[in-house]
């Protein structure tokens, strides 16, 4: 009754005032729903096993069912009486460009270093927390467009209600029974196109009849421009005392057959429709990270205008061939039962306790969905939230932590055979070398660039939070996801690109290694091991574990590519003198591999601390693994064990790869219990860290294809940590470094046939079914 009501008072009030009376997430979603009839009788399952689907409309926003475009995304709620989508364009974020680099910071820097180095470490956090924290002290939100929504004539009850996503055709649909009429509704966000599309349609003339609004939390107006278009009109918000300096837009415009449409102050509303098109489309004046003099009227009108040129068949011809081009590289088949029949919140809640295979391909495949919705060439890259997020401040302001996040957003690019979703990631990199230059300067008194623990749509790279962001190997870790992409294509126009931003990440260590005085290793000073807490309970610290492998990576890497492209030959030396100095990985007295120099781990805050951030080594680097380095490898499980299985839902997608690489399969296994169970996957597939954060998703998918399939160690390994739950399946198009693509057969267990392709003939050392084999791999 009261959502009745509130559902009447919100079509009543003009936009702006919506956030007076709906003030909690709880009211936002009361909201969206309206008045639901009564849904009576079942439909059955979708034909196609690569869907998600639900008997009811989603009653909050982890039920609504992701699309998007890469760069414009949508949450469809699926509702009968009120349909809502949730709307978000990847460059509507808070505030602008601005420099949060703290002038104080510098001076701070040898005194802080000194704190740490004779073991003052509280001093050393005060004093980091003081004076070398940048000001403002956060970083800029991420934020919503705000909600199209859809107004249909009120039913009191509908049959045959079904609502589902399916990943195949990056579609997703809502049909049921009223009054005799089969009502359907399909939505996709089309990257072709740059425009959501909306098809209501029913199986009798003349039935469709709603009225369509915008609501924003922005500061927004609402008008018509013509009769069959909507516009929202809005400017982002202040954050965090940095004025906002975005202008966006959001258009809907309505191609009804039939019927009458007609565009009032701020309603759209068509009546008696045969059936009718709506297209969105979204835009920002965000042109780059300092130029945000860019046009939303104009851009979003043109999106319209050339999106409507074309029928609503060859939109979704076009939508649907773009999709399969990336998503149909790879075929999963881990075996089905009879619970792949099952709406899949149900199945979510049985995957522990069920036999289930399918499930987890449904789940694996949803995060190579996820990853092409949200990242695509030209936009910007996957956030906390991917794509999708509601209000002004998502959880941690949606934005890019990049001490595993994002990183960890990007593992599946490679591996699942989306290499081009990196471009995104790639631009932020160029873009954070500029940025980080100041930051380097400013705060380190360096030469290259550094980035910390988080960046945002305007690159900020400076230290935030607390003590425990003032850890300078961000920037490098992310350009360790890109070496990865160079490893997967061999492609050398990628790495004469990269090799720049590559150079200036060393060139910052360089600069800004120092000597520890007890074994005159050269360590960060001062760093953390992100977020973890040594004794007595602080972040700051000289040398994490966590650092020491990511700058020797990132030497190697150099190295490596300046060897390829033969360049730079006296910075190589540089580097290889360097890193022989790093301090090695070292084994503590439980015989576990040490998160500090410091032999700590027993005594640190949080022994079950979600961060295990000195496993790096072993995945997603390649420095510590089973056969190459075992004692390594041995004190990394026992860092594991150490550690628990059970964390937030990104901290168990990386245990996935984790054990994934030390080969427990049925370890693994049940790490994957625990990522895909209700309190850590949501009804609509979302990761839940609680709350949600899609990083776990794409830890899943990773760690997925990580159980079949590894090339980290100089070979390839087929099957390498198969659990018993999988006797029988097969995988195509999987991709191994070296450029090259696997599919695979196996069955009791057992690899019974495998191709590997590469686009050059060539030899490739292959371990399957406890052998190993050198064989000669067919042209592709
Ligand atoms: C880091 C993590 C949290 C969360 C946040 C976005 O701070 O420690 O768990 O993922 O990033």
């Amino acid at each position: 009754m009261i959502t009745r009501l509130h559902d009447q008072l919100t079509r009543l009030i003009p936009l702006g005032l919506v956030l007076l009376v709906c003030p909690s997430l709880q009211a936002a979603e009361d909201y969206r729903l309206g008045h639901q009839p009564a849904l009576i009788g079942e439909s059955p399952a979708p034909e196609e096993s690569l869907s998600l689907w639900y008997r009811r409309p989603a009653q909050r926003w982890v039920e609504a069912l992701a699309i998007g475009s890469g760069r414009l995304g949508a949450m469809v709620f699926g509702g009968v009486n009120r349909e809502c989508l949730q709307l978000n364009e990847d460059t509507l974020w808070g505030g602008g460009p601005y420099d949060q680099n703290n002038p104080e910071a510098l001076a701070a820097l040898p005194e802080a270093r000194r704190l740490v180095f004779e073991g003052k470490y509280r001093e050393a956090d005060r004093l980091v927390n003081e004076k070398m924290i940048a000001k403002p002290r956060g970083q800029m939100p991420y934020q919503t467009v705000g909600d199209l929504l859809l107004d249909f004539p009120e039913v009191d009850s509908v049959t045959n209600y079904r609502r589902g996503l399916n990943l195949d055709t990056a579609i997703t649909s809502v049909s049921y029974l009223a009054g005799g009429v089969r009502f359907t509704r399909e939505v996709f966000a089309s990257s072709v196109d740059q425009v959501i599309v909306l098809h209501l349609s029913a199986d009798k003339p003349g039935q469709i009849t709603f009225s369509a609004g915008f609501q924003t939390p922005q500061k927004g107006t609402v008008s018509n421009d013509a009769q069959d278009t909507l516009v929202l009109r809005g400017v982002n918000g202040k954050a965090d005392g940095i004025d906002g300096a975005l202008k966006f837009q959001a258009r809907v415009k309505a191609i009804a057959s039939g019927g009458k449409t007609l565009a009032s102050d701020d309603h759209l509303s068509v009546t008696n429709a045969d059936s009718v098109v709506l297209l969105v489309a979204a835009a920002t004046s965000y042109k780059s990270f300092k130029d945000v003099s860019g046009d939303p009227e104009a851009l979003a009108k043109n999106y319209i205008t050339s999106a409507s040129k074309k029928s609503l068949d060859r939109l979704r011809r076009d939508h649907i061939g773009e999709h399969q081009r990336l998503f149909r590289r790879v075929r999963l088949d881990l075996g089905s039962t009879d619970a792949a029949k099952l709406p899949t919140d149900e199945r979510i809640k049985q995957f522990a306790t069920g036999t289930d295979p399918q499930l987890a391909t449904l789940y694996f495949q949803f995060g190579r969905y996820l990853l092409i919705s949200s990242s695509r060439p030209g936009g910007q890259p996957a956030n906390l939230q991917g794509l999708w997020a509601e209000g002004l401040n998502p959880p941690w302001g949606g934005k890019y932590t990049i001490n595993i996040n994002t990183e960890m957003n990007y593992w599946p690019a490679e591996t699942c055979n989306l290499g081009e979703c990196v471009g995104p990631l790639m631009a932020m990199v160029d873009e954070l070398t500029e940025t980080g230059a100041r930051a380097a300067k400013m705060h380190w008194g360096a030469g290259g660039w550094v980035a910390h623990h988080n960046t945002d749509l305007w690159r900020a790279a400076s230290p935030i939070d607390g003590p425990w962001g003032h850890w300078p190997t961000g920037g490098a870790w992310l350009c360790q996801n890109l070496w990865e992409h160079f490893l997967f294509t061999g492609d050398r126009k990628f790495l004469e690109h990269l090799y720049p931003a590559m150079k200036g990440a060393a060139q910052f260590f360089l600069d800004s290694l120092v000597e520890e005085p007890q074994h005159k290793w050269l360590v960060t000073c001062p760093s953390a091991s992100p977020e973890n807490a040594h004794p007595p309970g602080t972040s700051v610290c000289a040398g994490p574990t966590m650092d020491n492998q990511i700058i020797r990576d990132l030497f190697s890497n150099c190295i490596q590519a300046s060897e390829i492209l033969g360049v730079d030959q006296p910075f190589r030396e540089q580097l290889k003198a360097t890193r022989a100095r790093l301090a090695p990985n070292q084994i503590g007295k439980a015989g576990q591999l040490q998160e500090w120099l410091e032999d700590w781990d027993m005594e640190a805050g949080d022994r079950h601390h979600r961060h295990v951030s000195h496993l790096y080594g072993l995945y997603p680097s390649a420095q510590i693994s089973l056969r190459g380095t075992p004692e390594l490898a041995a004190a990394a499980k026992k860092s594991l064990e150490l550690r628990g299985d059970d964390a937030t839902g990104w901290a168990i997608g990386w245990r996935l790869c984790l054990w994934a690489r030390l080969q427990d399969a049925e370890h693994t296994y049940r790490i994957l219990t625990l990522l895909l169970r209700p309190d850590r996957t949501y009804p609509n597939m979302f990761d839940a860290h609680p709350p949600f954060q899609i990083d776990g998703n794409f830890g899943g998918s990773t760690g997925i294809a990580e159980m079949l399939l590894q090339s980290h160690a100089g070979e390839l390994e087929l099957l390498p940590a198969l659990p018993q739950a999988w006797p029988a399946g097969s995988v195509r198009g999987l991709r191994a470094r070296g450029n090259l693509t696997v599919d695979l057969e196996w069955s009791g267990g057992k690899v019974v046939r495998y191709r590997v392709a590469s686009p050059e003939p060539r030899e490739v050392r292959v371990r399957s079914n406890g052998e190993t084999k050198t064989i000669q791999v067919e042209k592709l």
